[in-house]
């Protein structure tokens, strides 16, 4: 697959340069990484890593542009967003190009990306004029009390290789408005995809000139230990990290040990109840996007199916002829719905919970092979798997990233809930119903546990406006849209006294 060149940066004689800073390869100096394509297993570049003692000059870098940037109004801060924004709608196809080269997303999915890109620009847009505080009714005579809403610093963005470009945007361009510069540490399987994002900012930022600082937009491509080095720095106020629980119980233990804010967005472990009303039409089609898209490689995907058992046989069925015919394999092919898995490791992680599926009682239903013949060679295929069980066990409190998904049968709607609840993570939730009262209770304060919670849609896909993320060990935090900006900046709580008394709160008098 040829690369599309002019959407990178110049390489360092046959390297691209894992460390941009201040608009500019600045010698990464860490160890030479080959990703490989997960289509077919080929080399996507060669590129040097940075070392986590060079992120410290991404910091200094982004600390010297932050004391620009935050003087900056915010309206003209969201014009710099809108510029990228037109950047990156004129080079959609060939940013989905670089997608599907690095992580194997289909297509459509790759370009969905990008539009999640498009849209949280310019939801950053509009927000950049609305990054307002409050009036409080304060108790003293001709006082005035007021909070506002600060640039924070720079921000520190770790991302995973399944959402290379979206989970950085996310961050990235609300951070952007609000006064922050990004320094972002993406997966190194995906570094291409990471380094064209910088070019869409560099160019933003050339077109937009002196009041955009180079030093905006920093990338450190490297090992575990770049992201420690990101965690640890002081002079990072917030850290928002994407991926595994350990990553990100590591990354929370480094930035709370120096009272730093992190943002987490970490694994899922999806559930959907299909209860006896549900429209089994659309519910096909939800339960099979959410679980097989993305090859089952969203922190949203679907893992887990409670079905009442009224419908049970019946919906397997149908979901078992749906994943028979999915057109699994080469992701550039316009047909195809099931992409690659990003690798072996990914492999071995669905095998091994197939196995311990069916040592706990399950059957499985259909799927579970590797896929050998009609796919690009040196690329791992799977066919998507559905596992019955008798009841929610062990193998299914932990996140698979792959395409497994499991099914158990409920009689009552309370014993639904409460497997659908009985796992540790809580990011996102479904339920199929026509049942008013059944999809307030999944809805309400005794429902769902999740931070995304659906009705009678799937578990993925997400829109950028709402506030995105999720409960236990999913970490707490949320990104995107809504009010998730707030955490982006610091809040200032001002009291003015334009009177000539000195009145005290709480009544005090102190020496009069
Ligand atoms: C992720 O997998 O880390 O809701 C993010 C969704 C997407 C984002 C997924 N908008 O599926």
């Amino acid at each position: 697959m040829p690369i599309p060149n002019h959407l990178l940066p110049p390489k360092d004689g046959d390297y691209y340069s894992g460390l941009w800073t201040n608009g500019v390869a600045a010698g990464a100096n860490g160890e030479l990484l080959e990703p490989k394509s997960p289509i077919d297993g080929s080399a996507t570049c060669q590129l040097r890593a940075a070392s986590a003692s060079q992120v410290s000059e991404a910091v200094s870098n982004a600390s010297h542009a932050f004391e620009h940037w935050r003087t900056v109004p915010p309206p003209r801060r969201g014009e710099f967003v809108r510029l990228i924004g037109e950047l990156v709608r004129e080079h959609k196809s060939q940013l989905a190009d670089l997608i599907t080269l690095e992580a194997g997303k289909i297509r459509a999915e790759a370009e969905g990306e990008i539009q999640e890109w498009i849209d949280v620009c310019e939801f950053a847009v509009g927000l950049s004029r609305q990054l307002h505080g409050l009036s409080i009714a304060t108790e003293r005579p001709e006082h005035c009390l007021i909070e506002q809403w600060h640039p924070l610093g720079p921000v520190g963005v770790i991302s995973a290789f399944n959402f290379p470009a979206a989970v950085w945007a996310w961050n990235a361009m609300i951070g952007l408005v609000c006064g922050d510069p990004i320094i972002w540490k993406p997966s190194e399987q995906t570094p291409l995809t990471a380094l064209a994002c910088n070019q869409m900012v560099q160019l933003a930022s050339a077109k937009f000139g002196v009041d955009a600082p180079t030093g905006l937009s920093a990338v450190v491509i490297g090992r575990a230990d770049v992201g420690q080095a990101l965690a640890t720095d002081r002079r990072v106020p917030l850290v928002s990290a994407t991926g595994s629980v350990p990553m990100g119980r590591a990354v929370a233990e480094l930035v709370g040990a120096r009272l730093g804010r992190s943002l987490l967005e970490l694994g899922g472990n999806n559930g959907m109840i299909v209860t006896p009303s549900a429209d089994l039409d659309i519910a096909v089609r939800a339960i099979t996007f959410a679980a097989v898209g993305t090859c089952g490689q969203r922190c949203t995907s679907l893992r887990r199916l409670f079905v009442h058992t009224s419908i049970a046989n019946t919906l397997i069925e149908r979901l078992t002829s749906v994943y028979e015919t999915l057109p699994i394999g080469d992701p550039r092919e316009p047909d195809t719905l099931v992409g690659p898995l990003v690798g072996e490791q990914a492999l071995y992680a669905m095998q091994a919970s197939l196995a311990a599926a069916h040592d706990q009682g399950g059957t499985l239903i259909c799927g579970g092979d590797r896929v050998t013949s009609g796919v690009p060679e040196g690329g791992v295929y799977v066919q998507p798997a559905i596992v019955r069980l008798p009841v929610q066990t062990p193998v299914m409190h932990e996140e698979t990233f792959a395409p497994l998904m499991y099914m158990v049968e409920y009689e009552s709607f309370d014993d639904a809930i409460e497997m659908h609840n009985a796992v540790p993570q809580g990011l996102s939730s479904a339920i199929f119903t026509n049942d008013v009262r059944e999809a307030h209770r999944f809805i309400g304060p005794a429902g769902s546990d999740c931070g995304l919670v659906g009705v009678n849609i799937g578990t993925s896909g997400a829109e950028i406006g709402a506030a995105f993320g999720g409960e236990k060990d999913t970490g707490g935090g949320r990104e995107s849209g809504s009010d998730s900006w707030k955490q982006y900046m610091r809040r200032t709580t001002c009291t003015i006294n334009y009177g000539s008394e000195l009145p005290l709160a709480q009544g005090i008098r102190f020496g009069e």
